[in-house]
């Protein structure tokens, strides 16, 4: 009972700061979390859920008037996941609570607000190609049709989709031909609107959602934007539900006769459990999207717990870091991995700015994102001649005539303001100066597709996109509605060039083709979130990359995928979009066919071999780029990018359990903080010492040894051997540096120490820089690579 005194006592200051600015609003009921003492034990029998909510009740009836209002008042029991419930109450209750027995905490939901990982830029419709995603990527073999018939197409494993629902006649969620639902399913099919509870089939085993929250915090749902039941109307849960786990459709999708592709997701026989825990804000709200609250998700997380999906794909977050303890994904996903659930998350759209990744807990699986092996060219000719590569999937064409070329900022109302200038925003062009003429709007401000509406309004035949230095070489293709190609940063200072060099500049746009095999790929998105993880620099994040730009997959066949911005009435079954939302699910049916090939891995191993055995090179065979063309780092695609053939046989396995990562919150201090029941022992281990298959080590002026143990999951009788490429002013050793198996399940244990070449860093004035290299462990055709990053301070 000590940890209660201590903690009402906290709870308490909290309390009275609240309740000043709450006694004036008379008796408002707000939504408050109540944490109780104690885990939930690991019986997950009818009984015991049916306990566990009773006990919640209990509570509430003890401040509530009576057995109406408590039943009324309880929002969520959580039963798998916190040991609590989320209420409706006064602040006069929920201080009556917090002095309760066995309460250890009450507190009034902030509403956290979640959003799901894609780009701003809303993209639709592809001209071609099959979103197949193993098949897209020229460096994958045939192979990989064995490891799909080997993991049986992942018709034992449910995946768990938390996002903005499905949409359930899309032929990719057909059942035609799919075995029974597999028994253990607990799962739910909930009715409601537009989707009841015989809409469910054998590849869509259930659909919950989750308002709770987000109706306290926004108001009720207004079903003009959103359907309150399973069913999507954003499109964001169908896109990533069927890169998952979508059956084959022939012909995915056409607009204008374009897209004549084969669609498939990774995992095609896998089973879909939706939980729907976003939802679309219409309109210039500053949520604008698909938005999630902490307690709705933690809820849905909480479900699919207790229903028993094996993996769990989240592809949303915060667009900036936030701690283990605030963060509801990160305390939900560390119960799921206790039941031995994969987690699998998006890191996040912030790109290309340093420490802006999101999801970076240790027991989560982190997904940058790259590009794939195919793009949308659509070139420009200039009238001296020269063509200028573009990208664009815009089904509209301005035929072959030339057409004079201006610079949005030469023919735009005068006195923008300078950072206003060139960038085609709303009504800054002048009709008299654009009708009939190809603009060179740029990127940076604004939406991309309003630009084209802009230089559409004022007459404009055609438009150009032209980045700006950050986004590089990373060239979007858009659906625009006007003729319309995207060019790099450096295509962009030789239009301009053109453009004040020529006396009559003039210009033609070629409709755009699909081309495959682009080389070199796949190389970082310039969104895709990076590294450093500012919550605990002793982990390296993200894990891996995966493919997540120009994404086509399935949509709802109801709604214009640029809704969100101004009308589009176009309306698509299939769909292209980009984001780190579309590389974590990419990643998630990777897990479901290793789950299904190595039904004993736990959640670690399942990363381990994810990422010792990802690939840092392209199709050019040079080592995988970012935005800039230079080398990526470990801080932008982890450990590389996604190899599920390989990983389907690692060699080794970097291996933790539930037990390790409660010590790594003792490590870092914050076990109570999560309210895990759990006493931690006197001397635990270092942070960096969690056995993780990546290495970060901060403020390293001197020499560190870092513990690691692998387990011999390959052959029985085998020798690695120990190689590292150290980072500069650095050194690598390992201690053994060769590891003898003798059996399969043997673990050994072994020593990492680097050390810091001392004179040479302090001349430099770079302590904050952070210096990368690798180590590996080498048998046969087995290369367990781990990348390492270390700075100075
Ligand atoms: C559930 O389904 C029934 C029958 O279709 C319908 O009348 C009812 O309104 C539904 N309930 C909800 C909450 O949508
Ligand atoms: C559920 O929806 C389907 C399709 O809209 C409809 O045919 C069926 O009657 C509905 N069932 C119930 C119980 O409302
Ligand atoms: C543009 O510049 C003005 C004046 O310097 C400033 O107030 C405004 O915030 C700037 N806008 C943006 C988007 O940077
Ligand atoms: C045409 O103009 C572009 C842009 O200024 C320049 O890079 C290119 O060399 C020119 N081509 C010829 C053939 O002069
Ligand atoms: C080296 O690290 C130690 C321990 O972190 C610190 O006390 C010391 O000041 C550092 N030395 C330099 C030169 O930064
Ligand atoms: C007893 C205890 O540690 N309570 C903590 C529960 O979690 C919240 C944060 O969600 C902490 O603020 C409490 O201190």
């Amino acid at each position: 009972m000590a940890i209660k005194s201590i903690v009402s006592a906290t709870y308490f200051l909290l309390f009275l700061h609240l309740l000043l600015p709450l006694a004036s609003c008379i008796k408002r009921k707000q939504v408050y979390v109540v944490e109780l003492f104690g885990d939930h034990t690991s019986a997950r029998d009818d009984k015991t859920l049916h306990e566990i909510e009773n006990a919640h009740h209990s509570y509430l009836l003890s401040v509530k008037e009576n057995e109406e209002e408590a039943r009324s008042s309880l929002v969520y029991s959580y039963k798998h996941t916190i040991n609590g419930f989320a209420a409706l109450l006064t602040p006069e209750e929920a201080h009556k609570l917090s002095e309760m027995e066995g309460v250890v905490f009450v507190d009034k939901n902030q509403p956290r607000i979640y959003s799901s990982h894609t780009t701003r830029s809303w993209k639709f419709v592809g001209l071609d190609g099959s979103l197949n995603p193993w098949e897209e990527e020229s460096y994958q073999t045939k192979e990989d049709d064995d490891l799909l018939a080997r993991a049986q197409y992942g018709k034992d494993i449910i995946v768990g989709m938390i996002d903005s629902g499905v949409w359930p006649e899309s032929k990719s969620f057909s059942d035609e031909g799919m075995e029974p639902v597999p028994t253990k399913w607990k799962g739910v099919c909930q009715n409601g609107t537009a989707f009841n509870s015989s809409q469910c089939n054998r590849k869509i085993i259930g659909s919950r959602y989750y308002v709770e929250g987000y109706e306290s915090a926004f108001g009720g749902i207004n079903e003009e934007e959103d359907y309150k039941s399973g069913r999507d109307k954003d499109g964001h849960g169908s896109h990533t539900a069927s890169i998952v786990a979508g059956r084959e459709v022939g012909k995915a999708s056409a607009i204008g006769g374009f897209a004549k592709g084969r669609a498939l997701g990774g995992a095609p026989l896998a089973r879909l459990a939706i939980y729907k825990a976003c939802w679309a804000i219409k309109g210039q709200s500053k949520h604008q999207g698909n938005i999630c609250t902490n307690i709705d998700m933690l809820k849905a997380i909480d479900d699919a717990i207790g229903d028993g999906v094996h993996v769990l794909s989240i592809s949303i977050g915060f667009s900036s870091p936030i701690s283990y303890v605030d963060d509801f994904i990160s305390r939900g996903a560390l119960h799921a991995v206790r039941n031995n659930i994969v987690v699998v998350s998006s890191a996040g759209n912030s790109g290309p700015f340093p420490q802006t990744l999101s999801n970076p807990s240790p027991w989560l699986i982190t997904v940058a994102a790259s590009t794939l092996d195919r793009s949308f060219l659509a070139p420009i000719q200039l009238s001296n001649a020269s063509t200028i590569q573009g990208r664009s999937i815009t089904p509209r064409h301005m035929g072959n005539r030339f057409y004079p070329l201006v610079l949005a900022g030469d023919v735009e109302k005068p006195g923008l303001p300078s950072n206003n200038s060139g960038f085609c925003l709303d009504n800054t062009l002048l009709p008299n100066k654009v009708r009939g003429k190809i603009v060179l709007c740029l990127r940076g401000q604004g939406e991309r597709l309003k630009k084209g509406l802009e230089v559409q309004r004022a007459g404009g035949i055609g438009f150009i996109l032209g980045n700006n230095i950050l986004n590089g070489n990373d060239v979007p293709s858009d659906p625009h509605f006007i003729p319309a190609t995207g060019v790099s940063y450096e295509n962009a200072l030789k239009l301009i060039h053109y453009v004040h060099s020529t006396p009559n500049p003039m210009a033609r746009m070629l409709p755009g083709t699909t081309v495959l095999n682009t080389k070199p790929a796949p190389s970082m998105a310039s969104f895709s979130s990076r590294g450093p993880n500012i919550i605990d620099p002793n982990i390296l994040k993200p894990d891996l990359t995966a493919p997540g730009v120009d994404i086509l997959a399935a949509w709802t066949a109801e709604d214009g995928p640029t809704r969100m911005t101004f009308q589009d009435k176009r309306v698509v079954k299939y769909n292209i979009f980009s984001g780190t939302s579309m590389s974590c699910p990419h990643v998630a049916a990777a897990a479901i066919l290793l789950k299904a090939i190595h039904p004993t891995w736990s959640a670690a191993a399942i990363r381990s071999a994810l990422m010792t055995t990802a690939m840092t090179t392209d199709n050019t065979g040079h080592p995988l780029t970012d935005e800039t063309g230079n080398p990526a780092t470990p801080f932008a695609m982890g450990s590389g990018h996604f190899n599920p053939k390989r990983a389907a046989d690692p060699g080794l396995v970097y291996d933790a359990s539930y037990m390790d990562y409660l010590l790594y919150t003792c490590s870092l201090g914050v076990t109570q903080k999560l309210n895990i029941t759990y006493n931690c022992p006197k001397s635990f281990p270092e942070l960096f010492d969690l056995n993780y298959p990546s290495i970060q080590i901060h403020g390293l002026n001197y020499t560190r040894t870092i513990k690691r143990t692998v387990t011999n999951v390959g052959r029985g009788r085998s020798v690695y051997k120990f190689s590292a490429v150290s980072p500069k002013e650095y050194s690598i050793t390992a201690t053994p540096n060769i590891l003898k198996f003798y059996h399969v399940g043997q673990k050994m244990n072994f020593i990492i120490t680097v050390t810091a070449d001392w004179g040479q860093i302090q001349t430099k004035n770079d302590a904050d820089k952070y210096y990368f290299g690798w180590y590996a462990w080498t048998q046969g055709h087995h290369v367990v690579r781990s990348p390492v990053a270390v700075s100075f301070s």
